[in-house]
């Protein structure tokens, strides 16, 4: 069977690529300078949600900059961002993601990415996933609401020409789980973090078998 009228919507940041952990160190080392409390444990609701947004819950009211302060935050939080990631090099591409989205498209599955992140371009470059293996990429510089908002979503599946009903997303956060849920699509969800119901579950893309996304659709 041929499945070109079903799109599968990845999401970038803990699913093709390892960069949560840069978003963590990076937000830790802001949150040290200004003297807010930050853990694991708050770093999890940073997942899939925006800067800004990462911002105010990092900070907890515990510091209440200007709005020129926050600015001059995120540059810096985002600066040294990028330095982690440029010097995780090839780490950067998550186990097993080349060799399933070649899978996919044999099975004719159309691919997207859909990413809350602004970073996402440079980020799939580091990865080598800037080269053909995607039929569309919606993320952070094309929206204006981020996860859970649909709209990141919506645009994929858009630009795919796939119908909502017809695409699974693939998330390892929960706001993108509830953005999903919100576009109308199936949820496959990985990693470890509490995603709520999903359709399919599974620890990594590595750790998934074809079928199982294949079964989702019949
Ligand atoms: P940036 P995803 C999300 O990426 C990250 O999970 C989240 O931690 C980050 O705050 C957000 O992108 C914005 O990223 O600062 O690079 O624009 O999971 O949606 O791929
Ligand atoms: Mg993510």
């Amino acid at each position: 069977m041929n499945y070109s009228e079903k799109a599968i919507v990845f999401d970038l940041d803990g699913v093709l690529v390892d960069s949560a952990i840069c978003h963590f160190k990076a937000w830790k080392m802001l949150a040290d300078r200004l003297g807010v409390s930050f853990d694991e444990r708050k770093n999890d609701q940073l997942r899939g949600v925006s800067r800004k947004e990462s911002l105010l819950i990092m900070l907890d009211g515990q510091v209440n900059p200007s709005e020129e302060e926050m600015e001059k935050f995120m540059e810096d939080k985002n600066e040294f961002y990028k330095k982690l990631v440029n010097e995780s090099g090839d780490a950067l591409l998550l186990p097993g993601v080349k060799p399933f989205l070649k899978e996919l498209k044999a099975k004719g599955f159309k691919l997207a990415v859909a990413s809350s992140s602004k970073n996402t371009p440079a980020l799939m470059k580091q990865a080598g996933l800037d080269d053909g293996f995607f039929d569309a990429v919606a993320h952070g510089g094309h929206i204006t609401n981020t996860k859970p908002d649909p709209e990141v979503f919506l645009l994929a599946a858009e630009q795919v020409g796939i119908a909502p009903a017809d695409c699974l997303v693939v998330e390892d956060a929960l706001a993108g789980v509830d953005g999903a849920k919100a576009a109308k699509m199936g949820v496959w969800g990985v990693g470890p973090a509490e995603l709520g119901a999903c359709d399919i579950r599974t620890d990594s893309i590595e750790k998934t078998d074809l079928q199982t996304v294949i079964d989702f659709f019949k």
